[in-house]
């Protein structure tokens, strides 16, 4: 139950510095917060700048939206432009393109590694197989991130390395609406806010702030930040930043993992062509390593299967009773654990 419904947005104060990996899959794994200790001790963060970069990787061509630029033309492109929405710098094999040694704990020699308590990733049993998962992220101030949810249920560490990126986050169940400005289709295959970032902001902004569930928080450099499962996000770069993010699955989210692999195939993403059954692979490779995992997200998924179904139920009949084809309002009475705001 939301116990602060009139209440204005939550900063995001859990400003920690650091968690356990048990604190974090028991406590944490629904909740937005930061982290201030574990990205100062990656050997990027003391090594990387925007200078530096540009000296390293000048002709390296990285992703800029639906252009594949070397790293010179968009540091020029980005220290120049007074765009609004300027092109923003996303790339899924930087690791590769920058020759990165990537550990899954520190490591003599590795570039960086995930923060201990997000180290345990569910989808690593797909190997190879598994959907991008990691991206550079490069961009001026005013670039950024129109509000989305991550792909295929999966939680997010958002860590900046340079710059400072101003973050407003909702949790999402079946039974509250989207965030102000942000229009989700019926089959919620698509999320769209028609907005660039700057109309969003001056549109909708102070209404979302006052609407329940809104979380808003600054990370700055050397900081990381969480994304639970399923949350609406939107970024802004405050300054020019360089960030690492990485999608994960947390023990607690398998059931949720599963859910949206079954239920939201036309969203599923990041995959490649050739796995044809996300749901039955995940299902398969975890019942290899994990049983007793497997059926723990089984059960979830079902309850979440049904929770969906309940409601929708629910809905339709007291539209019924009202005999109104439309008009009924959402409540934000969430009973969805990712709806939980402490
Ligand atoms: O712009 C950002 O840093 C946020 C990136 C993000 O939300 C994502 O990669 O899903
Ligand atoms: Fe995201």
């Amino acid at each position: 139950m939301m116990k602060q419904a009139a209440k204005a947005a939550h900063l995001l104060r859990q400003r920690l510095s650091d968690l356990s990996r048990e604190d974090f899959q028991t406590t944490w794994f629904s909740q937005p917060f930061i982290l201030t200790a574990p990205v100062k001790q990656w050997p990027v963060a003391s090594t990387w700048s925007f200078e530096i970069l540009r000296k390293k990787y000048a002709n390296v061509a990285f992703r800029a939206e639906s252009v594949d630029w070397p790293l010179s033309t968009y540091l020029n492109y980005m220290t120049d432009s007074s765009d609004e929405s300027p092109l923003y710098l996303f790339d899924r094999a930087f690791a590769e393109k920058m020759r990165l040694s990537v550990s899954l704990m520190p490591f003599p020699g590795a570039d960086y590694w995930p923060p201990t308590c997000f180290g345990f990733d569910t989808f690593s049993v797909l190997g190879e197989q598994r959907p991008d998962h990691r991206w550079l992220i490069v961009g001026p101030a005013r670039s950024g991130s129109t509000f989305h949810k991550d792909p295929n249920a999966t939680s997010a560490w958002n860590a900046v390395i340079t710059g400072s990126k101003y973050w407003i986050m909702f949790p999402s169940s079946p039974n509250i609406p989207p965030p102000p400005g942000v229009y989700v289709s019926e089959d919620q295959s698509e999320v769209t806010s028609p907005l660039s970032i700057a109309e969003w902001l001056l549109g909708f902004h102070a209404e979302a702030r006052q609407t329940p569930g809104c979380y808003e928080g600054i990370c700055n450099a050397g900081e990381v930040l969480h994304v639970p499962s399923g949350w609406y996000h939107l970024v802004l770069n405050l300054a020019p930043s360089i960030a690492i993010t990485q999608n994960f699955v947390p023990r607690a989210r398998v059931g949720a993992v599963l859910h949206f692999l079954k239920e939201q195939k036309q969203s599923i993403s990041g995959f490649s062509d050739s796995i044809g059954d996300a749901y039955q692979l995940f299902q398969d490779r975890l019942g290899k390593h994990d049983p007793a995992l497997l059926e723990e997200g089984m059960l979830e998924l079902e309850r979440l299967s049904k929770g969906a179904k309940g409601k929708w139920e629910e809905l339709t009949k007291s539209v019924a009773a009202a005999n109104e084809p439309a008009g009924f309002s959402f409540g934000f009475e969430a009973d969805d654990e990712d709806a939980e705001v402490p």
